[in-house]
C-alpha cells in the first residue's frame, strides 16, 4: 500500500526590516523562539515534519522549495520583510499561511501576499487549517476566535519542550489587558488567563533544569500584558510561587504600588523587576488608570518608591510625541525621569500600529505622512505632531534619551560593550534553525 507522503510546516519568524532595529532586539532580548511557533509546533500532529526558522538573516534561493506549508508571524515592523519571503515561497510551490498582531489588523493587504490570513489567535483556527491544507482547499481568511481556555490544548507539549527554550521563550499568562489605551496594537478584548496549576508545573520545570550560578535563583521572564490585570489573580499565583524559590519580573500596572498586600506577596514571590508604562508626564489628560492616586508626575515617584521599599526594581517605560506635548513638556520629562532614577528606562516614539485606534484617530486627521511598515518599529516618526515639527520631535527625543542614558546606573559602557560582544557572538552561533519542538 503507498504511504501517503509526509507533511512539512515550515514556520518563520522574519526579521525586523530594520537591520539596526533587529541587531538591538537580537542583543537586548535573547532572541526568542516566538511564543506562536510553540503553539502551532504543539497544535501540529506528529505525523508532520516541522522546522523554525528564527530571524534568518541570509536567504539563498535554495531555502525556498516546493511542496512545504509555510507559516510566517508578522509584526508590523518585520512585515515587509515577511511578504518578501511569502511572495518567494509561493514562487517556489509553497502554500503560505500569515498571521500576527499586523496580519490581524490588516488582513486584506495580506492577502496580496499569501494563500490565507489568520485574523486573530490560531488555537482555533490552525487545525481547520491544516485539514483544509490536506484537502487542498485552503480558504482565504480564517477567523482565530479567542478561546476562553486557551493554554489547555497545547500545555502537555509545553510540558515536553526543552527547559532552556522554555525559559528564553517566557511564561505568557495571559491574554488581553485590563486597560484600553489607544496607542496598543493589541486587539485586547477579554482578559482571559491560564490556569495557576499550569503555571506551576511550567515553572517548576524550568528550575528543576537550571544549574544554580553563585547561588543565584533561576529566573522567571513572564511575557504577559500585565501581570496585575486581575489582582486576586496575580495575589493567588504569587502565594503559590513564593512556594517554588525563583525569582522572577514581568509587565505590571503601576496600580500595584497602592495594594501593600500585592507587594508583600510580589516580594516574598521573587520579584525582582516590573516593566511599568508610565507613558506621559500628563497621567490625568492621558488617562489610562481610573486610579485615584495618580495625577501627575509626583505620584509616580511616589508609587516607584513604594514598589522600590520592598526591594523590587522598576523599569519604566516613557512615550513621546502625545498630542499635549509642548516643548516645556519634555524638559518636564527629563526632570521626572532624573528624579525618579529607574532601574532602567525605555524611551519609544509615539507609533500608531494598524489595529489600535490611534491610528484610525491619526488616518482621519490626514497626520501620518508614512505608510512604510518597516519604519513602525517605536524610534521612527511617521506622524506630524500636533505642536512642533517631527525634527523637534526627534531632537527632544535623543536629548532625553541621551541624559536619562547617563544618569542611569546601568550605564557603565565598558560593561555594555563586552555585552554586546558576548550576545552577537552567541547569537551568530545558535538558536536560528530548530526541529519540532
Ligand atoms: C514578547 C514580545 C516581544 C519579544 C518577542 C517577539 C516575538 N515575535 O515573539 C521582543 C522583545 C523581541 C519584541 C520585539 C518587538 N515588539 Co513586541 N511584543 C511582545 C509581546 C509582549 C508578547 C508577544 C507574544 O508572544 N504574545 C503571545 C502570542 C501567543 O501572541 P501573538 O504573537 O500575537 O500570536 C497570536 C496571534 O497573533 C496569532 N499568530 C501570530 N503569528 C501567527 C502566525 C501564524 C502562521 C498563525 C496561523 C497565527 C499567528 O496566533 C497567536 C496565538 O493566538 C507583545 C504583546 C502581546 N500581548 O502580544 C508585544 C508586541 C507583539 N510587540 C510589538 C512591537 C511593536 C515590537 C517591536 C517593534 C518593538 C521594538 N521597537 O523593538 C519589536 C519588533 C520585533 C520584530 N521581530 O520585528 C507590538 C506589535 C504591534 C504590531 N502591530 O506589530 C505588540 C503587540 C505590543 C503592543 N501591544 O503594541 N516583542
Amino acid at each position: 500500500m503507498a504511504m501517503a507522503p509526509r507533511r512539512e510546516l515550515l514556520l518563520v519568524n522574519p526579521r525586523a526590516s530594520y537591520f539596526f532595529i533587529d541587531l538591538l532586539q537580537r542583543v537586548f532580548t535573547g532572541n526568542p523562539v516566538p511564543y506562536v511557533f510553540l503553539i502551532l509546533s504543539a497544535l501540529t500532529p506528529r505525523s508532520w515534519g516541522v522546522r523554525v526558522i528564527n530571524k534568518k538573516d541570509v536567504w539563498l534561493p535554495g531555502d525556498f522549495k516546493a511542496g512545504q506549508l509555510v507559516g510566517i508571524t508578522c509584526l508590523t515592523a518585520s512585515v515587509t520583510e515577511a511578504y518578501r519571503l511569502a511572495d518567494r515561497f509561493r514562487k517556489a510551490g509553497s502554500k503560505v499561511v500569515l498571521g500576527g498582531p499586523h496580519v490581524s489588523a490588516r488582513p486584506d493587504e495580506a492577502l496580496g501576499h499569501a494563500d490565507s490570513v489568520v485574523i486573530g489567535e490560531a488555537e482555533s483556527a490552525w487545525p481547520q487549517i491544516l485539514k483544509d491544507y490536506e484537502a487542498g482547499a485552503l480558504q482565504d481568511k480564517y477567523l482565530g476566535l479567542p478561546l476562553d481556555d486557551f493554554f489547555s490544548p497545547v500545555f502537555d507539549s509545553f510540558l515536553k519542550l526543552d527547559p532552556q527554550l522554555l525559559s528564553r521563550a517566557g511564561i505568557h499568562v495571559d491574554r488581553g489587558c485590563k486597560y484600553n489605551c489607544d496607542f496598543c496594537a493589541k486587539l485586547s478584548g477579554k482578559c482571559r488567563f491560564i490556569k495557576i496549576e499550569q503555571v506551576l508545573a511550567l515553572i517548576q520545570k524550568i528550575r528543576d533544569a537550571s544549574r544554580p550560578f553563585f547561588g543565584r535563583k533561576p529566573f522567571i521572564v513572564f511575557r504577559c500584558d500585565n501581570i496585575f490585570s486581575n489582582p486576586a489573580y496575580a495575589k493567588k499565583l504569587f502565594r503559590e510561587l513564593a512556594k517554588l524559590d525563583v525569582a522572577w519580573g514581568a509587565n505590571c500596572s503601576i496600580d500595584i504600588a497602592f495594594d501593600e498586600e500585592a507587594l508583600q506577596l510580589a516580594q516574598a514571590s521573587g520579584c525582582r523587576d516590573l516593566l511599568v508604562g508610565f507613558e506621559t508626564v500628563h497621567p490625568k489628560e492621558y488617562k489610562k488608570t481610573d486610579l485615584a492616586q495618580i495625577h501627575s508626575g509626583e505620584d509616580y515617584i511616589k508609587a516607584v518608591k513604594a514598589v522600590r521599599r520592598h526591594k523590587i526594581g522598576v523599569v519604566g517605560s516613557f512615550i513621546v510625541g502625545f498630542d499635549d506635548y509642548r516643548p516645556k513638556d519634555y524638559l518636564k520629562l527629563l526632570w521626572l525621569l532624573l528624579r525618579l532614577r529607574l532601574h532602567h528606562s525605555l524611551l519609544t516614539i509615539l507609533t500608531p500600529y494598524p489595529g489600535s485606534r490611534l491610528f484610525d484617530r491619526l488616518k482621519s486627521e490626514g497626520r501620518i505622512f508614512s505608510y512604510g511598515w518597516k519604519r513602525y518599529n517605536f524610534l521612527n516618526c511617521v506622524f506630524k505632531p500636533k505642536h512642533m515639527s517631527v525634527t523637534a520631535l526627534y531632537a527632544w527625543f535623543f536629548l532625553v534619551r541621551a541624559v536619562s542614558l547617563c544618569v542611569s546606573p546601568q550605564f557603565i559602557m565598558s560593561f555594555i560593550y563586552a555585552w554586546v560582544i558576548y550576545m552577537l557572538s552567541f547569537h551568530a552561533s545558535q538558536y536560528l534553525i530548530y526541529g519540532r519542538f
